[in-house]
């Protein structure tokens, strides 16, 4: 029988949550699996009724990495045919935000795929790490390039040369996630953050996540304008007048997504 190697679930209103299923590889990430896990990604960011998404793995793995049984013979027309790159860049066109929930190794691919989130909540025992030196090659799914920019060249040389691993305490001091609890609460932090950013204004939501993500590619001066652009569409939302209005009211605003 087919192994579900993604289990999809709805655990709060407006929150959709992907769990990555290959625990025997500790979810190493195979093409079935990152297939089933960016159709899944994509069908909730199509779907009206979720607003916010969880991606999680087990306790013991988020992800140990790409699956290096799939990668150990191919040559580099190969890793391309695979669509390889495609299957991850399509996390990069997911409007809603996605939260990672983490516990224990988050390693190759699997800390990449943490950092292609949006945010991060990590179980105490998360381990961050970039070991592809081990194996003769280098971080492919943008391990070097987020990394540098979120904590630094420095730590970045390290983990990227040296395979340093990060602890959970290590990755919340530098910046690398959100927020760092004890292991029987990551899953339910994760969701109750996603269930509170579900109940914020949606449009807004998804603009607020794209505006940030275009800070980190693109000259101040150009950001501030794609910012206040952002901003003053926001004015032809639903949403907008009634945020303002609820404000003005005194009472909770009822978003539309609209
Ligand atoms: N691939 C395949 N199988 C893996 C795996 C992986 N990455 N990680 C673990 N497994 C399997 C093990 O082979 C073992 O399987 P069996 O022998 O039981 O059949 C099972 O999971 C349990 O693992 P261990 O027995 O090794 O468990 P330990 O607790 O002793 O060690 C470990 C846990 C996580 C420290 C160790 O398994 C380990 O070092 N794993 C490899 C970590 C690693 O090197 N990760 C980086 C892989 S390279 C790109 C996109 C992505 C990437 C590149 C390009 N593009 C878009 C271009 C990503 C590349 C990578 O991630």
């Amino acid at each position: 029988m087919d192994e579900q190697v993604v289990l999809v679930e709805r655990p709060a209103d407006g929150v959709g949550l992907v769990r990555l299923n290959r625990p025997r590889a500790l979810n190493a990430l195979n093409g079935p699996l990152m297939y089933a896990l960016m159709d899944a990604l994509d069908a909730m960011d199509r779907d009206p009724a979720i607003r916010c998404m969880v991606i999680t793995g087990s306790d013991r793995a988020f992800a140990a990495g790409a699956d290096i049984s799939e990668m150990a013979q191919a040559t580099p027309a190969e890793m391309v045919e695979m669509a390889f790159i495609a299957r991850w860049e399509r996390l990069r066109a997911i409007r809603k935000p996605v939260i990672a929930a983490v516990s224990g190794f988050a390693l190759g691919g699997g800390c990449e795929l943490a950092l292609a989130c949006d945010l991060i909540v990590a179980s105490d025992t998360a381990v961050f790490g970039q070991p592809e030196i081990n194996l003769g090659v280098i971080p492919g799914a943008g391990g070097t390039q987020r990394l540098a920019r979120t904590i630094g060249k420095a730590l970045t040389m390290e983990m990227v040369l040296n395979d340093r691993r990060l602890t959970a305490a290590e990755a919340e001091r530098f910046g690398l996630v959100n927020r760092v609890v004890p292991l029987a609460d990551y899953l339910d932090t994760a969701i109750t953050m996603a269930a509170q950013i579900a109940a914020r204004a949606p449009v807004a939501a998804q603009a607020a996540k794209d505006a940030v993500n275009v800070a980190l590619e693109t000259s101040l001066t150009a950001g501030l304008a794609y910012e206040r652009n952002q901003f003053y569409a926001l004015f032809s939302t639903q949403d907008q007048k009634e945020g303002m209005t609820a404000f003005l009211e005194k009472r909770s605003p009822t978003w539309k997504g609209k």
